[in-house]
């Protein structure tokens, strides 16, 4: 279900680290991970979130840097899915080794 602007605005306050695109509308958000193993091991895990929800981010990954953009497309915006999505992506870069964002 397609969330009005106080949700998503509810949502935002939980979340560390993710921006919310207006214009899309869709989250983001970027790591720079330590190495670019590390930068694969972490797209290997949030392939294997994104199968089990079946709710799959747009990933943009170039050597040790990575951006994750979540909507909801069968919506045309967000839904809770993307939000539950992005709190597992999170988890599972808890675990990785990122360096601070040069940007
Ligand atoms: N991923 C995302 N991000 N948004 C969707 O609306 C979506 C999806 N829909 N993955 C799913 C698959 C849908 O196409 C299938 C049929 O469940």
């Amino acid at each position: 279900m397609l969330m009005n602007s106080a949700d998503i605005a509810h949502e935002m306050t939980s979340l560390d680290g993710w921006s919310l695109d207006q214009d899309k509308p869709c989250i983001h958000k970027e790591w720079v991970f330590d190495s670019f193993p590390t930068a694969m091991a972490f797209f290997a895990a949030v392939g294997a979130l994104a199968e089990s929800a079946d709710h799959h981010p747009e990933c943009l990954s170039s050597f040790t840097h990575f951006r994750i953009r979540l909507w909801t497309h069968d919506a045309q915006g967000l839904t809770m899915k993307d939000f539950q999505l992005a709190r597992q992506i999170d988890q599972a870069a808890s675990g990785l080794h990122t360096v601070p964002c040069e940007d």
